[in-house]
Order: C-alpha cells, then sequence, then structure tokens
C-alpha cells in the first residue's frame, strides 16, 4: 500500500530515470539499438528493481501514466541522440506492460509521439512479453496490427518462458523473438538449453523473424548464438544497462 502511494508520487517528484542497454547486431558487432530499462529511486529505500515495482504499478493501474511517461521519455533520448549524431537508424526498444497497449488512445499516443519528434516509426521497437499476449490474443493482434502497418517494430520479450501456442507465432504481427535469458545462460554447459536456443532461432528464421539474445554474459555464449545466427545480442559481455550520458561515452556510440 505504502508502495502504491509512493509509485503514484513518483512520477511527478521526478525519481524515474531511464537506463539504456545496447543491443549489437551479432554479425557485425555494429550497434543497433538500444533498450530503455526503468529505474526507481527511492527517497527512502533507494534503487528500486522494476521486477518489484512495474507488477504494483500494473495492479494498481499506476502503470498507464508511467508507461506513457517512459515512452515519451525513450522517443525524446532517441530525438536527442539524433541530433547529436546525425544518424538516424539508431532503434530504441521500449518495455510494455498490456494494459498499456489495451488502452484506449495507445496507438494516438505512439502516432502523436513519433510526429512530436520526428521520429520514423522503424526506429522505435516495442517489447512485450509472451505471456502478457497470450492474455488476449484477439485484441493484441489487432493493436500489434495497427503498429506494424505504421512501420513500429514488435518483439516478443522472454520468449520460451510463457505458453504461447506455437500457431500464434503465425498470427502474431512481429518483427523479432527475444531469446529468453535462461536459456542462453545454459548454453555451453546444458545441451538441453542449447537445443532449445537452436531450436527458437530456427523456427524465428523460418517464419521471417530476427531473433534477439539477451542476457549473454560469456564469450562462449556469443560464440554459440553466432554459429546458430543469431541476429542481435544483448548482455553484460557487451554493456550493461547504462544513464544516457554513459552511453555517449562508449566506445560503440556513434
Ligand atoms: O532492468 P531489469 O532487468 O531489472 O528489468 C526487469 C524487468 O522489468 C524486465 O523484464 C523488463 O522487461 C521490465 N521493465 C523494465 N523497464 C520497463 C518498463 O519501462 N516498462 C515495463 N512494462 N517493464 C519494464
Ligand atoms: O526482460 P527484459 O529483456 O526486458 O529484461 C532486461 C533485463 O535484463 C534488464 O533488467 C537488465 O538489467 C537485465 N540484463 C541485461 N543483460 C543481462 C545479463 O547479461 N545478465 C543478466 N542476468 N541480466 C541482464
Ligand atoms: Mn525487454
Ligand atoms: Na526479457
Amino acid at each position: 500500500v505504502q508502495l502504491v502511494a509512493d509509485l503514484r508520487h513518483a512520477l511527478v517528484a521526478e525519481q524515474f530515470v531511464l537506463h539504456y542497454q545496447p543491443q549489437f547486431d551479432a554479425a557485425t558487432g555494429r550497434l543497433d539499438a538500444v533498450e530503455a530499462l526503468l529505474r526507481w529511486r527511492h527517497p527512502a529505500q533507494g534503487w528500486v528493481a522494476p521486477g518489484r515495482f512495474i507488477p504494483v504499478a500494473e495492479q494498481s493501474g499506476l502503470i498507464g501514466d508511467i508507461g506513457a511517461w517512459v515512452l515519451g521519455q525513450a522517443c525524446r533520448q532517441w530525438r536527442q541522440w539524433y541530433e547529436q549524431t546525425g544518424r538516424p537508424d539508431l532503434r530504441v526498444a521500449v518495455n510494455l506492460s498490456a494494459a498499456q497497449l489495451a488502452s484506449d488512445g495507445f496507438i494516438e499516443q505512439v502516432d502523436h509521439l513519433l510526429r512530436w519528434h520526428g521520429m520514423p516509426p522503424e526506429c522505435l521497437e516495442l517489447e512485450i512479453t509472451e505471456s502478457m499476449l497470450m492474455e488476449d490474443v484477439e485484441q493484441n493482434v489487432e493493436r500489434l496490427g495497427a503498429l506494424r502497418e505504421r512501420g513500429v517494430k514488435l518483439a516478443i520479450d522472454d520468449f520460451g518462458t510463457g505458453y504461447s501456442s506455437l500457431s500464434y507465432l503465425r498470427v502474431l504481427p512481429i518483427d523479432a523473438l527475444k531469446l529468453d535469458r535462461s536459456f542462453v545462460h545454459g548454453v555451453e554447459t546444458d545441451a538441453g538449453n542449447a537445443a532449445i536456443c537452436k531450436s527458437i532461432i530456427a523456427l524465428a528464421h523460418n517464419l521471417g523473424l530476427h531473433v534477439v539474445a539477451e542476457g549473454v554474459e560469456t564469450e562462449a555464449q556469443r560464440a554459440f548464438l553466432l554459429s546458430q545466427g543469431c541476429d542481435r545480442l544483448q548482455g553484460y559481455l557487451l554493456a550493461r544497462p547504462m544513464p544516457p550520458a554513459e552511453l555517449r561515452q562508449h566506445a560503440a556510440f556513434p
């Protein structure tokens, strides 16, 4: 209850910040995209992890306002990078909650932000978890379709941990799967995990989807994923989530 009250206050008190974690093209090593990750600096508790407060925000209905702030902030950041680097093709990935996607006016919110910041739709990637997508597949397919028609990129987050039927993969209007890090982690030592990674990558490619591996922590994991044709890599081995000022100093930043 206190957490809900604190969350409500956090937006106006400007206690949220976004960190950004790079995603690299696996084959060329080029910086492809950055994922925006929400961070909350609580005045008494210090940094509170999103795993603790996002579910509370979802249950209390605060996720609408918080998510809108995240999306707006990420698009504004894209614009700043564009002005600093002149590179229009850097993509920003933003995590969505199901309630955001389902809310009235979400598509209009995206349209407005893209227009306001002069951001090409292709530069925005929205990530939604497999389990959230399955909550109301029909409505989600329609919403995602409207976004994709505009050119916005769509990815299924934590793929392989939910319980979606494979038949949905054919009807979901998406561009990429994010291979869950629980599979990536075991890849050097666990033949089962290696087989799962390999199969998900092949499945995605056969459906015309890209694969982003998350949680890449070791050179062996990277080598394996590369050998399987995984398209994009994200993880501590390559770069941690960091504030924008730090990202600008990063060697990979254009
Ligand atoms: O950054 P970290 O690994 O602690 O994130 C934990 C979880 O919180 C991840 O699954 C991530 O998708 C989620 N998350 C991070 N930022 C956001 C956000 O802005 N919106 C939503 N809905 N989830 C987020
Ligand atoms: O589920 P999602 O992809 O949105 O979650 C991203 C989360 O994963 C972030 O909270 C980020 O801090 C975390 N993360 C990023 N890279 C790594 C990694 O290499 N290892 C682990 N364990 N977590 C990571
Ligand atoms: Mn994500
Ligand atoms: Na994930």
